[in-house]
Order: structure tokens, then C-alpha cells, then sequence
């Protein structure tokens, strides 16, 4: 079976998510360091422009966005689940509310908390992604924390709320995808040099439970250079299936360009092999890889026809 590869680097939350899910189903998985801000050289031969992390390789199959490499990790290895309370639309509510509402504060908070040590360049960089000119110096950048902590403190007595009457997880007593997916919004308040340790200190039920989901750990990661990653890619075919019928006006073969509808803008360009109500897959050959097809769930995705 091929190696399941993981562009990622440590600090990035929703890498967590997705090490943590290799934890929870005992996974092996290949480890490549990408960097943090553009450019991403041996990342982008891969996806075709996508430049966010985490991004899933399986071959010549690229996975892109937490959300779908959750379910594809599901799909592939299904045992122990990642929805052990049954469906996994509480999980996907929970998850969506987390990566928007809860995360964006604290993303910004902790970035604000740590500018000094993130640098000026990251800062241009998360601009330029957003199609934004490169603040000037830190001091509005730094200012910004203290805007975004009082809308913090309530959402994480949330969590602790939901824990209050001892479930040992979010949704009950395994752990699953809902924890993930609030756990790496709160796990950056301690990733950089600087921590927010006293946000969290207060909630003993969430502490114990940010514990309990620390413990499950990352499976067991093996360190892949980039280079071999980009010619495992090359020395495979892509496995997914032209099985689909033609929906939402989209249609196999069709040439679409299909990039995040938030805040990155970078579109992928290629033809569509897969469509369904869930997933769009898209064939695009590049000469460092060969052919590859890059899989993108439909929610919070754009597609355009070109
Ligand atoms: N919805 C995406 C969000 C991914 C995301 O925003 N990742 C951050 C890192 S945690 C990122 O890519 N930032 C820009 C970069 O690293 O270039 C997902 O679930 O994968």
C-alpha cells in the first residue's frame, strides 16, 4: 500500500487535527516539512497552487483541506472510527464552528502575542495570501491582540461547558473527529514561543480533556525529504475513479479551475475526473511529478469552469 505522506509543518493547527487522527486509528505516515510561508517550491509541483498545510499525499493522489483528508483517512482506514457515537454531522457542526468562529481570534491573538518571534516576513506573507499590501511595521499587528481575547473567553468556557457533566470526550467516552476539530484551535494557544497557558488554566474539565487528547499521540511518523515525496508521486498513477455522473452543471473532463472560497486565493487549474456532492478531483500533470489528481472537498471550495 502506498505511503500515506503529510506535508505539514509542527506549528500549524490544523496539522494537528490531522497527526492526531493518525494517532487515533495507530497509522504510520510519512513526515515532510514544508515551509511555513511562500515559496513552496516542492509543495506547489504537487497541488498545483494550493499552498495551505496540511496537504495528504497517497501516491499520485493529492488531498487537500482537514476536512477531506478526514474523511478520505476514514474511507481508507475505518477502524477505530473517527465518528464512534455514530454520524458524523454533530462532528462536522462543531468542527465548522471551531475552524471559523473559535479559531480566527485565536489565530489572531496568538500571532499578535508572538509577532516579534514570527518576524515581518510572515506577516507579508499572510497578507499577500489574502491579496492584502504588507503592514508597515508590528505595532497594529501587536495591538490586535487585545481586540481579539474577549471574544475567547466565553467560547472557551463553552468547551468546558460541554464537558461539565464528565463525558471524557466532546461528543461522549471515545474520542473522535468533534475533539480534533475543537482540540487544534485551542492547542495554538500553546504552540509558540509565547503560550496562553492562563486562558485555559481555569477549565479543569477542558485541561483534563486537552490532556486525554495529548495522550492519543501522532501514530507513528517517519521523515520523507520532500524530493522523495515529489518522486513518489512521480513513480505512481493517480487511483481515483472516473465513476461519477455529471452534477451541479460540472461534468468528468470538463477543464476547471477550483481553489478555497475564504480567505487564500490560490486556484488550481485541471480537468475534472470526480464530482460528487462532497468532492471534486482534478487531473493536472505537471513535469516534476507527472500526472496527478488533486482532490478538494466541495464545502468552502470554489469551482469555475475555464
Ligand atoms: N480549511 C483548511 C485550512 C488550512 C489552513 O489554513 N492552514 C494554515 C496552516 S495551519 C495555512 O495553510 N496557512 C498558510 C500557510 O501555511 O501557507 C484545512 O482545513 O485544511
Amino acid at each position: 500500500m502506498a505511503d500515506l505522506i503529510l506535508h505539514h509543518y509542527e506549528m500549524s493547527p490544523f496539522s494537528e487535527k490531522v497527526r492526531l487522527i493518525f494517532g487515533l486509528k495507530g497509522l504510520p505516515w510519512r513526515s515532510v516539512i514544508a515551509p511555513a510561508v511562500m515559496p513552496k517550491p516542492e509543495l506547489v509541483p504537487l497541488t498545483g497552487g494550493y499552498r495551505r498545510i496540511p496537504v495528504l499525499q497517497i501516491g499520485a493522489d493529492i488531498y487537500c483541506d482537514t476536512n477531506l483528508i478526514a474523511a478520505e483517512l476514514e474511507r481508507r482506514h475505518p477502524e477505530p472510527s473517527l465518528f464512534p457515537q455514530g454520524g458524523a454531522g454533530q462532528s462536522a457542526i462543531l468542527t465548522a464552528w471551531s475552524e471559523t468562529q473559535l479559531f480566527w481570534p485565536i489565530a489572531r491573538y496568538v500571532a499578535a502575542l508572538n509577532a516579534d518571534e514570527l518576524g515581518a516576513d510572515f506577516f507579508a506573507d499572510r497578507a499577500a495570501m489574502r491579496g492584502q499590501p504588507a503592514p508597515t511595521d508590528l505595532a497594529p499587528v501587536k495591538a490586535s491582540a487585545s481586540r481579539n481575547l474577549p471574544s475567547l473567553r466565553p467560547m472557551i468556557a463553552w468547551v468546558e461547558d460541554m464537558l461539565s457533566d464528565g463525558r471524557r470526550f466532546l461528543l461522549g467516552e471515545k474520542a473522535g473527529l468533534a475533539d480534533f476539530g475543537v482540540y487544534h484551535a485551542l492547542w495554538f494557544l500553546n504552540a509558540l514561543p509565547r503560550k496562553s497557558q492562563e486562558l485555559l488554566a481555569p477549565y479543569e474539565r477542558l485541561m483534563a480533556w486537552m490532556l486525554r487528547i495529548s495522550e492519543i499521540g501522532h501514530g507513528s511518523p517517519s521523515d520523507m525529504s520532500a524530493a522523495e515525496a515529489l518522486q513518489a508521486a512521480k513513480a505512481a498513477e493517480p487511483e481515483t475513479p472516473a465513476d461519477s455522473e455529471p452534477m451541479d452543471g460540472l461534468a468528468p473532463g470538463d477543464r476547471v479551475a477550483v481553489g478555497p472560497d475564504d480567505y487564500a486565493r490560490d486556484m488550481v487549474a485541471g480537468q475534472i475526473v470526480r464530482i460528487t456532492g462532497e468532492t471534486i478531483s482534478i487531473a493536472r500533470r505537471d513535469d516534476l511529478v507527472g500526472d496527478v489528481v488533486v482532490h478538494f472537498p466541495r464545502l468552502g471550495y470554489q469551482v469555475k469552469t475555464t
